[in-house]
């Protein structure tokens, strides 16, 4: 029989988890050929919210799915789990300051590394979704000293289908013509969208807009902005945050990291820097990284412009300033 694989879901009862869950159970996390047994953790508030999402996965009897149990118990919610899908988080409530949220999810997210430093299978790796996402990836791994750090990282591969959705758009063609796409740094709005790579049919992009009359000025003050607040756009227009789109980019990183990328073509992942294209090592920054065998391995460097460098500082700039927060906070 085909292995299971043990898949620790946090957060399963909001909404990037409910929808979640679902469609692991249905083989959108490592195709149909392979049986999950999910282990949904939530607070103990919402515990009983999170039963009810277990037996509404049960009601779907779906062949895929082996088991669900529901924890609010960390430790027991991450015992022999293979893959941690981190969703779940503290949100920022009005008033807050920066430095509460940080300090709120830093609490989580340690709590959570200690727990799978304790319990995890030996293959265990985890994207983080839940904000701020690199630097609570960053957290849970320091916590989790005997899992390698590079087994965290944290989603932005909603940010690089939106660069992609949006530059198909752009050019009249579907996504599958656009390839080469970059996210830099971290997932918020001082996200790098890097098209200096991508190609529209097999042409450099840039080149392809600038025929269209969209120039570097236009790829600037338009593009980037677009894909970098799209997150913001979305909450006005649907009226809620998105929810299926980066239940869907969490389970596509998954699959890209297990399944590995295509020949020659990369993804975007933020994962800790190895320390090359100038990001400090150690600092969990997106960049564009090909996957294999079940590993990471960010893109060789490239000639970064001038352009580019200023943006992709600015960013980590704040990763940084986000690192130096909680530092002082003793949480690292
Ligand atoms: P919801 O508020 O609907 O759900 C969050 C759930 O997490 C709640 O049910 C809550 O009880 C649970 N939770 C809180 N603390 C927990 C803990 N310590 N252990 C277990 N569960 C806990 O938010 P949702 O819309 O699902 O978004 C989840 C997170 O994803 C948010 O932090 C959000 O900012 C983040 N996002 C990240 C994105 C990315 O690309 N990296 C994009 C989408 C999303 O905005």
């Amino acid at each position: 029989s085909t292995q299971s694989v043990t898949v620790t879901v946090t957060g399963a009862a909001g909404q990037i988890g409910y929808a979640t869950v679902f469609r692991a159970a249905a083989g959108a996390l490592l195709g149909s050929g392979t049986p999950v047994r999910l282990r949904l953790l939530e607070i103990p508030e919402a515990a009983r919210a999170a039963e009810g999402v277990a037996m509404e996965l049960q009601d779907a009897a779906m062949p895929l799915l082996e088991s669900v149990d529901v924890f609010d118990d960390p430790t027991a919610a991450f015992d022999g789990s293979e893959v941690g899908l981190l969703i779940g988080a503290r949100p920022r409530s009005k008033g807050m300051e920066r430095a509460d949220l940080l300090a709120a999810n830093a609490g989580i997210f340690s709590v959570q590394g200690q727990a799978i430093n304790n319990g995890a299978a030996e293959n265990f790796r985890a994207v983080v979704v839940g904000n701020p996402a690199n630097t609570n990836a960053l957290i849970a791994a320091s916590h989790a000293p005997d899992v390698p750090a590079e087994r965290f990282t944290a989603l932005t591969r909603l940010d690089h289908h939106r660069a992609q959705a949006q530059l198909a758009l752009a050019c009249e063609v579907t996504v599958n013509d656009v390839d080469g796409v970059a996210i830099w740094g971290n997932h918020s709005a001082s996200q790098f969208v890097d098209l200096s790579r991508a190609t529209v049919k097999g042409n450099p992009a840039e080149e392809v807009l600038a025929e269209r009359g969209l120039d570097r000025k236009w790829i600037d003050e338009f593009f980037i902005p677009k894909v970098a607040n799209r997150g913001a756009e979305i909450i006005e227009v649907r009226g809620g945050s998105s929810v299926a789109s980066a239940a869907h980019a969490t389970l596509r990183h998954i699959r890209t990291w297990l399944r590995g990328t295509e020949e020659g073509r990369w993804t975007s992942m933020a994962v800790p820097s190895t320390g090359v294209h100038g990001v400090p090592q150690g600092v969990v920054s997106s960049f564009p990284v090909f996957c294999q065998d079940g590993d990471h391995r960010i893109v060789e460097p490239w000639e970064i412009d001038d352009f580019a460098r200023e943006r992709i500082e600015r960013s980590l700039a704040e990763l940084v300033e986000e690192r130096q927060a909680v530092e002082q906070l003793g949480l690292l």
